[in-house]
């Protein structure tokens, strides 16, 4: 297991040698953040980031995330050349020495939370989602914006965008998603770079859109559109814990056991009623999720891939990019990886 820590690059307020201080860290995860998606990474650009890694003693083998067009998910005639695109940057990423490339096939928004600054009694803030408040809001007037999402688009780009997937059904998706997959998993295979899809966060429909990357059936059935081992997944405990039907040791397990799990966002989410929950401090004891036996599964599985600390809360004053923090994550890494070694070396003694 690699311990790996996000990092947007020189624009994030975060400065790379702040993560190569913190304990136990093995790499970063970053992307090129200056190029549309759509468009080919210079080969520069991707060098620029596995330098700097290394001038810190860190690794640079996860991307997250390479964004799929949405042409690519509504399935335009024009996919076929976004798909060239997605094919030219997994060979450049191979050569630069990636391994994993994180991505998604949620339309039109990534991430979705209804505030971002929720205050704890304890001071401290954090991501929450609640359904009644989500309800009221309405995309198609355009003033919706996270800061997970692209923010290219205008008002009107983004009517029209909506508009287009009308028909667009969770069957579309699959079969859109399954002609991605056609195209670049023989790439990838080629370059030795391992696709890890994330779980769509929450994991339902959102304003009318499908969503499918969601629960253990659709899991299967994604793994099953292409059957390699590149074909694989980014495990989100927090987006996929959001689901009240998914039991997140009993998924782990048995993905990880099939060799397709790749990544790990290690979250930690509160559940509230049916539908609500708040983003929480990694520990156990804040969430939901029990940390130590997702920890004991990735041990018990001999899980070799990359793991990260998911969003933190925002902490002793800091403010940036909300779930991106220093601080809270940096705990959240250092407690996972006291974790394993607690389960390792408890493990060597019997
Ligand atoms: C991330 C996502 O911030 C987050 O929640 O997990 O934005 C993630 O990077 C993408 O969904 C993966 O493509
Ligand atoms: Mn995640």
């Amino acid at each position: 297991m690699k311990m790996t820590f996000r990092w947007y690059g020189d624009n994030d307020p975060i400065p790379i040698e702040y993560i190569a201080q913190i304990p136990l860290m093995d790499g970063i995860v970053s992307a090129v953040y200056d190029v549309p998606p759509g468009k080919v990474w210079s080969s520069e650009s991707i060098l620029k980031i596995k330098n700097a890694a290394e001038k810190h003693g860190l690794t640079f083998e996860v991307v997250e995330s390479v964004p799929v067009h949405e042409d690519i998910k509504l399935g335009k005639k024009s996919r076929d050349e976004y798909i060239e695109v997605y094919q030219e940057n997994i060979r450049r990423l191979g050569k630069a020495g990636v391994k994993v490339i994180c991505y998604n096939f949620m339309p039109v928004f990534d991430w979705l939370r209804s505030q971002l600054d929720y205050k704890n009694p304890d001071g401290s803030t954090s991501l929450v989602y609640r359904q009644e408040q989500i309800l009221k809001m309405d995309p198609k007037t355009g003033d919706l914006s996270l800061p997970g999402w692209d923010a290219s688009y205008t008002k009107e780009d983004l009517v029209a965008l909506l508009d287009e997937y009308k028909s667009v059904d969770h069957e579309v998706l699959f079969k859109n998603l399954k002609y991605f997959l056609d195209a670049v998993i023989p790439v990838c295979e080629e370059y030795d770079v391992k696709m890890a899809i994330h779980p769509d966060d929450p994991p339902f429909d959102i304003f009318g859109l499908p969503r499918i990357i969601t629960d253990e059936a659709n899991l299967d059935r994604f793994l099953s559109l292409y059957d390699s081992p590149y074909n694989g997944l980014t495990l989100c405990t927090g987006s996929l814990g959001a689901g009240r039907k998914n039991d997140i040791p009993k998924l782990l397990r048995k993905y990880c056991e099939m060799g397709r799990v790749h990544f790990v966002h290690a979250r930690n989410i509160k559940l509230i009623g049916d539908c609500d929950f708040n983003e929480t401090a990694h520990p156990s004891k804040y969430g939901s999720l029990d940390m130590y036996e997702i920890m004991k599964i990735l041990y018990d599985t001999h899980f070799d891939g990359y793991i990260r600390p998911d969003h933190g809360r925002m902490i002793w004053g800091e403010t940036g990019k909300p779930g991106y923090g220093l601080y809270d994550r940096a705990l959240g890494a250092v407690y996972l990886s006291g974790l394993y070694e607690a389960i390792q070396k408890s493990a060597n003694l019997k």
